[in-house]
């Protein structure tokens, strides 16, 4: 039986963490409700994959700025950081960068072993994609290669048309990356800036 993963979900308000949360916890996705309002503090959602029984301890900081204050509390013994923006509002791809800068940063010590996923949400929703530029995007690989010496891995995913099946698939895939996903390490070797830019123009520049 696989251990529990704690996982920490954080990014803007309103980019969908909980409503992430609650898709990826319920079978049935017609009985998920849309949140009306913004989580107070953090939530706690328990999410067992039946599949392959590995059981997600997931929290969900609130990302009204008045709860920054919390994250450093929940960080330590996390096994993988969702950090989630808005496919179609670049500001909550700034707000993510902002922070990463604050709050995972002076933390790295602690997660030079997570495994940090960014996660886009409303990928089937309609209205136009606003990706971040290009300087965001270089910013942000740099701040995350320096937190962790994991690869970060990058999922499209969309809260309200996706099933808990899809997802759940999506997250087990991030585990189970292969070398091939060209991870890259924050100590400069092999190539860093090459790397980067490889997974920079897979990613974003298409
Ligand atoms: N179409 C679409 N709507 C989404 C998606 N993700 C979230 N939403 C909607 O966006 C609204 C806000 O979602 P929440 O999950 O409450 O946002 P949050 O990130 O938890 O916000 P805070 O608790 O304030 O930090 C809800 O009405 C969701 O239904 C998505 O992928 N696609
Ligand atoms: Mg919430």
């Amino acid at each position: 039986m696989p251990a529990a993963q704690k996982l920490v979900v954080l990014g803007a308000s309103g980019v969908g963490k909980t409503r992430l949360c609650q898709r990826l916890r319920r079978a049935d996705t017609s009985v998920v409700k849309a949140e009306v309002h913004t989580t107070v503090g953090a939530k706690f959602h328990r999410v067992v994959d039946r599949n392959d029984g590995v059981n997600y301890m997931m929290w969900d900081i609130s990302g009204h700025p008045r709860y920054n204050g919390l994250i450093p509390l929940y960080l330590p013994g996390a096994s993988r950081i969702l950090l989630v923006y808005n496919l179609r509002n670049a500001s909550t791809f700034s707000t993510l960068l902002e922070l990463c800068e604050q709050q995972l940063l002076p933390q790295k010590q602690l997660l030079s072993n997570v495994q940090i996923i960014l996660v886009g949400t409303h990928a089937k929703a309609r209205g136009t994609p606003d990706p971040p530029t290009i300087t965001t995007r270089q910013n942000m690989v740099s701040i995350l290669s320096s937190v962790s010496e994991n690869k970060i891995n990058e999922v499209h995913v969309d809260c309200v048309e996706d099933g808990r099946c899809a997802l759940l698939k999506i997250f087990a895939e991030c585990e189970m990356a292969t070398p091939s996903a060209r991870p890259f390490r924050s100590d400069g070797s092999d190539g860093i800036f090459g790397r980067l830019q490889a997974w920079l123009v897979q990613k974003w520049c298409q």
